[in-house]
């Protein structure tokens, strides 16, 4: 493969907005060159405007741009058997984390310290700790004073659902665009299992009423947001012999009220998280059992298969949490918007997204070419991009996609504790790595020392830098050509 057109460090760690667009510039295919549209062919151009630089609603767009959490609601309506109210609302957050509760004016000063500093930054979003809906002032007041200062970011919210329906007009008055209703039932029978109470109206229910309310509520809201145009995603998290089959059914009513997403995430089940299910032993899923369930829900509304379960006040992309260099103690008492790096950056990606779609479509067209049937799991190192632009040992995770002669599909990641420490490798990191590699027949990587590739090597994992810098999709397709055509051992050695 050739070099590398252009790498995310040079957008993302060049501080000059000239320095940027000149690296665009020096790219080889244009994006208008290409002729192809970044929009998919079977989307309207509406709804590509909403989704194009939100990362979570397009896993394409979370290659480029990023999201930014403030933790300014910390009041909640319901309880749920997987949450515990000392860490964060588990809805939408990794459990077990607490996040730095904000006040709006400190949130807004937050916000504009990573703006200044993270040029991918396009969506702020309010994830609790608790219920953005029922501690609504506080969530209302965060978006107001942002959005009157950084007019382009969009605007996200999740919630349980309960208080959704009477704020679903103010919702779309502050210009919120896109909401996440977690919604792990459509049957109160099984929502009791789930929700031993609930505070509505003032009083508090119990049991199947409980239930029944919050489901009523929840598509209410899911309604009339789809009546408004605002883009919805729901969250489910998956409960083995709680709601595991009967999501089946949620995915059903969903997908019938207009819902644009539906992203299944296992439950995270852990005795010292203090959780209802911690602690009487219910477990989650594993990685097969999630992406089998996945796999048969396609067909209803989107999946998303790359959410990450970020904190409350997570930064940053998807999978590179830089939440702890923004925290309130590090950011100036005043702090003036400049959108130089984000605007200089959005430059750039609107001239290098293209050419990444074009090196999609043609793996997609050398895919098809061939005759030969069979699967490939790829396990991808990568920075951002579309590019496989991380080293083995610093990887904090690995992108997973299928390849097949049908086309490549990203399938979800691989959290690990990266193997390489200072320039030492950590033996027992490697192990979980192998670990968590379970099944993939190959590792994609921008380097690859030969201790840790022997050792995959020994359990059957493949691993090499042949294609670092490439575009993932290229990569992958070449290596399936290999793979099923020739002999794959060049394309490794
Ligand atoms: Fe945040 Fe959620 Fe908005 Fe994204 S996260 S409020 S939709 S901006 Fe994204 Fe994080 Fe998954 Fe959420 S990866 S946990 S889906
Ligand atoms: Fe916890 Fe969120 Fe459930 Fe409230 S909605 S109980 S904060 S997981």
């Amino acid at each position: 493969m050739s070099a590398p057109i252009i790498s995310l460090e040079s957008l993302t760690n060049t501080t000059s907005s000239g320095q940027l667009l000149t690296t665009a510039k020096s790219g080889g295919c244009a994006s208008s060159s290409c002729g192809l549209p970044s929009r998919p062919a079977d989307m309207n151009s509406a709804i590509w405007e909403k989704i194009k630089d939100h990362p979570c609603f397009s896993e394409e767009a979370h290659h480029y741009f990023a999201r930014m959490h403030v933790a300014v609601a910390p009041a909640c309506n319901i309880q749920c058997n997987y949450c515990n109210r000392k860490y964060d609302c588990a809805n939408e957050s990794r459990p077990g984390v607490v996040s730095e509760k904000l006040t709006a004016d400190q949130a807004l000063r937050k916000v504009i310290a990573v703006a200044n500093e993270v040029p991918q930054l396009s969506v702020l979003g309010i994830a609790g700790p608790g219920d953005a809906c029922y501690d609504w002032n506080k969530t209302r007041a965060t978006f107001e004073s942002v959005a009157r200062e950084i007019p382009d970011i969009k605007l996200c919210i999740s919630t349980n659902g309960l208080a959704l329906p009477e704020h679903v007009d103010e919702l779309a008055e502050i210009n919120v665009s896109h909401v996440t209703i977690t919604i792990n039932m459509v049957d109160p029978a099984v929502g009791e299992k789930i929700y031993p109470w609930i505070f509505y109206g003032h009083r508090r229910y119990t049991g199947m009423d409980a239930a029944k309310i919050l489901h009523e509520q929840q598509m209410l809201g899911l309604e009339m947001l789809t009546e408004r145009g605002i883009l919805t995603k729901i969250n489910s998290v998956m409960i083995p012999g709680v709601n595991d089959q009967h999501l089946i059914e949620v995915n059903k009513w969903v997908t019938e009220r207009g819902a644009f997403l539906h992203n299944v995430m296992p439950l995270i089940s852990d005795p010292a998280h203090g959780t209802w299910f911690g602690l009487t032993g219910q477990r989650g899923p594993n990685a097969f059992e999630l992406k089998e369930l996945q796999d048969r829900l396609e067909g209803g509304a989107k999946l998303m298969r790359h959410c990450r379960q970020c904190r409350a006040d997570a930064v940053g992309l998807l999978g590179t949490d830089r939440g702890q260099e923004f925290t309130l103690d590090q950011i100036p008492l005043e702090v003036a918007y400049n959108g130089g790096k984000r605007h200089a950056y959005r430059e750039v990606v609107a001239r290098i997204r293209d050419d990444h779609v074009a090196a999609k479509n043609q793996a997609i067209t050398t895919l098809g070419s061939l005759s030969a049937r069979g699967t490939l799991q790829v396990a991808v190192a990568t920075k951002g991009g579309g590019r496989i632009n991380e080293h083995f040992g610093h990887a904090k995770e690995f992108q997973i996609y299928e390849a097949s002669q049908t086309g490549i599909k990203f399938v979800g990641h691989r959290k690990v504790e990266p193997y390489c420490h200072g320039g030492w490798g950590e033996h027992a990191n490697l192990v979980g790595i192998i670990a968590a590699l379970e099944g993939i027949d190959i590792v994609l990587c921008a380097r690859i020392g030969d201790c840790p590739k022997n050792k995959l090597m020994e359990t059957g994992i493949r691993a090499t830098e042949a294609f670092g810098y490439d575009y993932i999709d290229t990569a992958i397709s070449a290596l399936y050509a290999t793979e099923y055509g020739d002999d794959l051992s060049q394309a490794t050695a």
